[in-house]
């Protein structure tokens, strides 16, 4: 239905609100577009030099561009407060239970996403900055209990579908956007905060995971991918990850 916008696909439970909200300031964006251009058009007819070579001072007698003006805020407000707050606030409000949810942790760096996973016991290792090193990227200390089945991947991000996904958001330097276009997510990661976004993956598949937000020289190549899977797909996945710990 909303092919036309050139979206890719909706992936996610909340994808075809976040659609709707889109195509909407579309057509009011398309209504204004041509009627503004209308009215250049006529303006520079009904106005042109060889009909009126002496300017008027009396300037607009009519009332009808106070209406016209008057309508389209009317529709902005509409759109904002009945479609877009609406939207925006299931985003940021009823937040699943992390006990019915996969709950990530993604830190975000130049130029690269790390991926946090709390491992078997569902709790997140202590991490330290001072731990930081070309091998433990964000700071696990593996020496802490909680830590020991913890998982880490970088630029890839495996999810179950049909199950609520809460990823913790951060950065160790500046801000970047964490985006997955498919989920229809898009989250600022910002140093010092935990910032978390949720989201229902609907379809699986393999796409990228791209930082939409101009985070210095190698941005461009800031992308990793995410994976949506079956939750076998996904507890394979991750037991296959925690032999790896084993092994090493
Ligand atoms: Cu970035």
């Amino acid at each position: 239905m909303l092919d036309w916008l050139g979206l890719p696909i909706a992936g996610s439970a909340h994808a075809a609100d976040v659609d709707q909200v889109m195509a909407l300031v579309h057509w009011l964006m398309a209504v204004l577009f041509v009627g503004w251009s209308a009215f250049f058009i006529y303006v520079l007819i009904r106005f042109r030099r060889r009909s009126h070579p002496v300017a008027t001072y009396q300037g607009l007698r009519s009332q009808w561009s106070t209406w016209i003006e008057g309508g389209v805020l009317v529709a902005e407000i509409v759109l904002l407060a009945f479609f877009s707050i609406p939207v925006w606030s299931a985003r940021v409000d009823a937040f699943p239970s992390e006990a019915n949810s996969t709950v990530v942790r993604v830190v975000a760096e130049q130029f690269a996403w790390n991926v946090h996973y709390p491992g078997a016991d569902a709790r997140f290792g202590r991490s330290d900055v001072a731990l930081i090193a070309p091998d433990n990227p964000l700071g696990l200390d593996r020496s802490d209990p909680a830590a020991r089945d913890d998982i880490t991947t970088i630029n890839e991000l495996h999810l179950p579908v049909n199950r609520p996904a809460i990823i913790y958001l951060s950065s160790k330097d500046v801000v970047h956007s964490f985006t997955l276009p498919q989920m229809r997510v898009k989250q600022d990661a910002v140093p010092g905060i935990a910032q978390p976004v949720w989201f229902t993956p609907m379809e699986t598949g393999q796409w990228n995971m791209v930082c939409s937000q101009l985070c210095g020289l190698v941005h461009y190549r800031m992308v990793g991918f995410y994976t949506i899977q079956t939750q076998q797909d996904f507890d394979a996945w991750l037991a296959t990850e925690a032999r790896g710990l084993n092994e090493q």
